[in-house]
């Protein structure tokens, strides 16, 4: 009884605001900051439900809106392993964030309480960080206030961080690890350094990367580990303080999808090797501008081509254990966005592809099914994932081979790599150093990792709908099965192209249809990204 009056107490605090329709989408909620704050306090209730479902132990929440304009916020939840909320509860999570009284609010957490059969005696507990979003402090403030009004939860604000720095932590907490934001940065810089020692011969003068920090979080957290580590010469641009405003036109987002060069970058810039971050710094994209006569184009290095290295260097370092190394089951995952020349390379390399629904909580789940398994979107989230069984493998070969082999030095990099990348999430600070290392293990430029394969010429474009869930797809998102009639259209256009390919989906985080065209030439995929756009028109 004192719980419910908890919750209804602290509710009328947050009254939902009129018509508006939330739905935890791709990537949690997201809307105008200004309508966000009973949304965020309802998560924070969720947040301690669901440590109180797992045994009390850690839930994160984060307070972002990614590579979203500044006004916008949002809020998502990682699970005690550091993944994504389990899709069991959005629906719940969907439910809450609607109710439209307080009342209607304590009726659905009672269900759903019994339903799931949730003790609320012992307490959970709540991290909360957020971005450098100006409304993200009030909105820290309702999801306190929502953590608490579950009677006995705790909720620990943890401060401004990245997605993929909170996911991290709650991991590490959950396994009993050190858990803090400078345990986080010691283990980036102790497994760089290790990747950097086991370089055979240093063949590349270090050049300086340059990085677009969105006006972010991410530039600033650069700032800090850039001061512990060396064999890294980084300048950070667009960090946020130089009165630029978050992710506008910059950040991986802007990069990626419009192939020319952020705010603060230009002639100057020629063949330099440049890095963005999106917003939260959970994306990562490289580029380099060609030439001046190029205007504000750039050579993009996408997500797809981040894969594509690190599937090289493990692959590489597996063919030096040999027989044995062979037999790991190395994989990667993609969404119907990769290019299809990345595809072909990783295939020719002889790895398994499997495809998964947009979104990196579907690709993470299928990249659990190998011993190494490696995911990438296009837009630069990824991340790469090593199996418990297979890490064991590892570590016990180490002791295996003698110290200084061939064999044993690849044993090592492999156990770095898994260290150095964040296993919870895609983390742009954690892929920047390895894509880095890799570069200098190499010897090699931005330009000469960029001749891996040349992409197929694309086009991505969206389309306003007054109802987009009019378009529904089959499970991997290439073929609309509704409106009807609609695939055979999208088929006959793409016919009349060379390496024609396209199809159309919903978005999860905006209200469009997005359209999606490759072809032999840029010309083409323009054209048939047009051509398909009208039939969704
Ligand atoms: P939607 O809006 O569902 O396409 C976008 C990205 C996803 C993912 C989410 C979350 C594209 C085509 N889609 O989803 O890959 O990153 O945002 O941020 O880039
Ligand atoms: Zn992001």
């Amino acid at each position: 009884e004192t719980q419910i009056a908890s919750i209804l107490k602290s509710s009328e605090l947050y009254p939902i605001p009129q018509s508006v329709k939330l739905s935890y989408g791709t990537a949690g909620f997201r809307a105008d900051a200004s309508l966000l704050e009973s949304t965020v306090y309802r998560v924070g209730i969720l947040s301690s439900l669901r440590s109180l479902k797992l045994k009390s132990s850690t839930v994160g929440l984060m307070i972002t809106a990614s590579h979203n304009k500044v006004s916008d916020n949002g809020v998502k939840v990682s699970d005690p392993s550091g993944g994504m909320l389990s899709q069991e509860w959005e629906p719940f999570a969907d439910q809450i964030a609607n109710a439209s009284s307080p009342r209607e609010l304590v009726s659905l957490i009672k269900d759903f309480v019994e339903r799931e059969e949730i003790a609320i005696e012992k307490g959970g507990e709540v991290w909360l960080g957020r971005d450098t979003r100006p409304s993200g402090e009030r909105l820290l403030r309702a999801a306190e206030i929502g953590v608490r009004s579950v009677l006995g939860s705790v909720a620990v604000d943890v401060g401004v961080l990245t997605t993929p720095q909170l996911h991290w932590m709650v991991r590490a907490k959950n396994k009993g690890l050190n858990a803090t934001e400078s345990d986080y940065f010691e283990n980036l810089v102790t497994s760089f350094k290790c990747l950097i020692d086991l370089i055979p011969i240093n063949k590349l003068e270090i050049s300086t990367l340059v990085l677009d920090g969105a006006n972010g979080v991410g530039g600033q957290k650069m700032e800090v580990l850039r001061g512990y580590l060396s064999n890294l010469d980084v300048e950070i641009r667009n960090t946020g303080r130089d009165g630029g405003v978050l992710n506008e036109g910059v950040g991986a987002d802007f990069v990626q999808k419009e192939k020319v060069v952020p705010l603060g970058f230009g002639s100057e810039d020629v063949g330099m090797r440049c890095a963005s971050f999106d917003g939260d710094a959970d994306r990562l994209v490289y580029f380099y501008i060609p030439s001046e006569s190029c205007g504000d184009k750039v050579e993009l290095l996408d997500g797809d081509k981040i894969l594509s290295l690190f599937a090289l260097f493990i692959k590489e370092q597996l063919n030096i254990i040999g027989d044995e190394g062979k037999q790991c089951r190395l994989g990667v995952v993609q969404t119907a966005y990769a290019n299809g020349a990345s595809t072909d390379y990783v295939k020719e390399m002889g790895l398994e592809v499997v495809f998964a629904k947009t979104g990196v909580k579907h690709l993470h789940e299928r990249a659990e099914e190998f011993d190494v398994g490696i995911y990438f979107e296009a837009n630069g989230h990824g991340t790469i994932l090593f199996s418990e069984s297979f890490l064991s493998w590892l570590v016990g070969k180490q002791k295996d081979y003698s110290e200084g082999s061939d064999k044993h030095n690849a044993v090592s990099r492999l156990v770095a790599v898994s260290n150095l990348i964040n296993q919870a999430v895609g983390d742009a600070l954690s892929g920047l150093l390895l894509v880095e290392v890799i570069l200098q293990h190499m010897g090699w430029s931005v330009q000469k990792w960029n001749e891996l394969y040349m992409d197929l010429p694309s086009r991505q474009v969206k389309v306003e709908v007054p109802d987009r869930t009019a378009v529904v797809t089959t499970s991997e998102e290439t073929e609309a099965l509704k409106p009807l009639g609609i695939q055979d259209a999208i088929n006959a256009e793409i016919k009349k192209y060379q390496h024609g390919r396209a199809f159309i989906r919903p978005s999860g985080t905006e209200d469009v249809v997005r359209v999606y065209a490759e072809a032999s030439t840029q010309e083409d995929a323009d054209s048939l990204a047009n051509s398909v756009a009208q039939l969704v028109k």
